[in-house]
């Protein structure tokens, strides 16, 4: 009942604040279906959270010798994503813009008593396609194997704004950047998998890619830029991706295999900045999951040996979930795949080596 009343808040709240900012009737409507489509989502799956709040849990095994390669690991859900690896004794390499800030993780995991595994910081800005190569360039270099890489950092919202290489921020930064990052590593990732034990690549989706559809002949929603239609762009394209590399794999019998996660309604600095965070900001932190709790389903579609061999799949609460329609599409997949390879002129994807990226 109180989750029910919270949700029905949350709904109010945002329809109230689409209408304060004055905006053409066109663009209100359009933003209020976002709002709505995000509402319904959005509070399913914070009711999924709290009913599967007993599956929500994964084992922390040692896995000395390991490396784990994660993009934005420097705070909110990806910080306790380390915290956890580290604590199975896994060599973590962070991938973010703050170096300073990855070099803090370690620090404080130390201080709570981890001591177990090792923390490397390289410094990347995923949307910018030139700092993705440079960062996959050392990486490479001083870890012919990589075991997991964990496409985790992300935006959601906020204005339009166009990436140094002119592409709207959450697409280059959620989809177009972690793209190239698996195209750069791929031969790592295969170098240190098996056919027993396959190396992992997981996403960190969102429910969000339920909403979502991709506009091949606007990719930047320049047109008319709805920031909640764009994040689920993205999200979806992240799916739909995901879904078409596992099929890669499976076919070329690459030890890799590839998994979507979403972590959950998170409350972390994502939702700064949002009408619900700032008409009602008690809303995440009574509702939402903590940062730790989002880490969980992540870690599990890392490391949980029960899903050996399940690649290709979406996991949420730490259960393989079902994807939209949409992301099932194999059409689409290999559209978005071949469009994405075009964009960034890769010739042979996972072959780095045999062109100039
Ligand atoms: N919170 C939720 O409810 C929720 C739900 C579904 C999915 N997700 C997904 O979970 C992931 C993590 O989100 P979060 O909730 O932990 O958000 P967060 O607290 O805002 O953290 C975002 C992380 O992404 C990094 N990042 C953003 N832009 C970057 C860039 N251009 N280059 C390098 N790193 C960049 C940030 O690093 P800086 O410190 O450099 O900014 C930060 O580490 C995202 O992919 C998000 O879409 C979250
Ligand atoms: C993960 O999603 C990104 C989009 O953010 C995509 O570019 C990348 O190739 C995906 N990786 C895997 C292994 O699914
Ligand atoms: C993708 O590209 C391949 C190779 O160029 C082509 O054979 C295939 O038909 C394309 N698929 C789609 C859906 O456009
Ligand atoms: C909401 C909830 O109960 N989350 C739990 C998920 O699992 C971890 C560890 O298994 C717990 O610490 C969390 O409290």
């Amino acid at each position: 009942m109180f989750l029910l009343i919270g949700c029905g808040i949350i709904i109010i709240v945002t329809i109230v604040a689409i209408w304060r900012s004055k905006k053409p009737l066109k663009t209100i409507l359009a933003e209020a279906k976002y709002e709505l489509l995000y509402n319904a989502v959005g509070s399913r799956a914070i009711l999924e959270d709290v009913f599967m709040r007993s599956k929500n849990k994964t084992d922390l095994p040692i896995l000395s010798g390991k490396v784990a390669v994660i993009t934005g690991g420097a705070r909110g859900i990806g910080a306790e994503v380390v915290k956890m690896l580290l604590r199975c004794d896994i060599h973590v390499i962070i991938g973010c813009r703050n170096t300073q800030a990855g070099e803090q993780v370690l620090q404080k995991c130390r201080d709570s008593g981890v001591t177990t595994g090792d923390v490397t910081v390289y410094k990347l800005d995923i949307s910018v396609l030139d700092s993705v190569k440079s960062f996959a360039k050392v990486v490479a270099e001083k870890h012919p194997k990589i075991n997991y890489l964990i496409n985790n950092a992300g935006i959601m919202f906020g204005p339009y704004i166009e990436s140094r290489d002119g592409y709207e921020s959450q697409f280059s930064t959620n989809y177009l950047g972690h793209f190239l990052l698996t195209h750069l590593l791929l031969p790592q990732l295969c170098a240190a998998g098996t056919q027993n034990l396959k190396s992992r690549i997981v996403n960190v989706s969102s429910c969000a890619h339920l909403v979502g559809e991709i506009k091949f002949e606007d990719i930047n929603n320049r047109h008319q830029y709805i920031s909640g239609e764009a994040y689920a762009q993205s999200k979806l394209a992240q799916v739909l991706f995901t879904n078409y590399l596992e099929s890669v794999c499976k076919k070329e019998n690459m030890p890799v295999q590839l998994h979507s996660v979403h972590p959950g309604i998170v409350n972390t600095e994502l939702f700064d900045g949002t009408h619900l965070k700032n008409l009602a900001p008690w809303v995440p932190s009574l509702m939402f999951k903590t940062p730790e709790q989002g880490a969980i389903p992540i870690v599990h579609a890392c490391l949980s040996p029960h899903l050996e061999g399940k690649g290709g799949t979406y996991i949420h609460n730490c259960r393989i979930f079902s994807t939209s329609e949409n992301a099932k599409s194999e059409d689409l997949q290999e559209k978005l795949f071949n469009f994405t390879k075009d964009l960034l002129k890769i010739e042979d994807f996972g072959q780095p080596h045999n062109n100039n990226n």
